[in-house]
């Protein structure tokens, strides 16, 4: 079968509109596509979730991807995700933690269970004309609280994509789950500790909002309050 080029074309463009986290920066280096990312099940598509409701919002792992290694990264240090193209579409980026419990490494945990916490997410710049959140970033990256006790973690980036957002399940979730092993830490654990799913809700006002009109006066991300040291 021979698509119309103009197909194409709006499928590729529709695929480019999308974008995946699959390298992880860390020590100051990029490192190689899903080298420590487990890989996502949209890693060709580029596709968002839309229902919070799916074992998809723990890591969106693809089953039959690869077995990734885990970085060792200092407390305090930076650790951030290439993002591939780029994050296109208008919303909140968030960075969540979850422990490995005990008797499982990052590479076969799954983030199940109570696990995770908040450590970082932005906020939207608001006017009278318009909602805006920072957009076109090639990579995003986040501060490991000092505190944390050392120890293998999953980090999850997820990005929020608003702009089909006032319907129910308009709104797209990008997300991604780093390994890293952390030294050099403290003796805090993360808390409120959620679950995914769980922790959203499709009706939440974060998730299932208008941001074109009337223009919001104030946005609330999903999810529990940022954990801080
Ligand atoms: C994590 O870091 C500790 C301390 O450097 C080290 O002993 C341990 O082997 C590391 N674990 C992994 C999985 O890299
Ligand atoms: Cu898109």
């Amino acid at each position: 079968m021979q698509l119309p080029a103009a197909l194409l074309l709006l499928a590729a463009n529709l695929a480019s509109a999308h974008y995946i986290f699959p390298n992880l920066i860390f020590n100051g280096a990029t490192s190689n596509e899903w080298q420590y990312v487990k890989r996502t099940e949209n890693r060709y598509s580029n596709a968002p979730i839309t229902d919070v409701n799916t074992l998809q919002m723990r890591c969106y792992k693809d089953p039959s991807g690869p077995v990734a290694s885990t970085a060792n990264v200092a407390a305090g240090s930076t650790v951030g995700f290439k993002v591939s193209p780029d994050i296109f579409h208008p919303g909140p980026l968030l960075f969540y933690l979850a422990k490995v419990p005990a008797g499982k490494t990052a590479a076969n945990f799954e983030g199940d269970g109570a696990v995770w916490f908040k450590i970082w997410q932005n906020n939207p710049t608001i006017t009278s004309s318009a909602i805006t959140w920072p957009s076109g970033q090639t990579s995003v990256s986040v501060t490991i609280p000092r505190c944390i006790p050392d120890g293998q973690y999953l980090l999850r980036v997820e990005h929020i994509a608003l702009h089909s957002a006032s319907s129910t399940n308009g709104a797209q979730l990008y997300l991604a789950c780093g390994q890293i092993n952390v030294t050099g830490g403290g003796n805090k654990p993360g808390a409120p500790l959620v679950s995914f799913p769980g922790a959203y809700k499709a009706s939440d006002p974060g998730l299932l909002i208008n941001i074109y009109w009337p223009v919001p006066t104030t946005y609330i991300n999903p999810g529990p309050a940022v954990f801080t040291c």
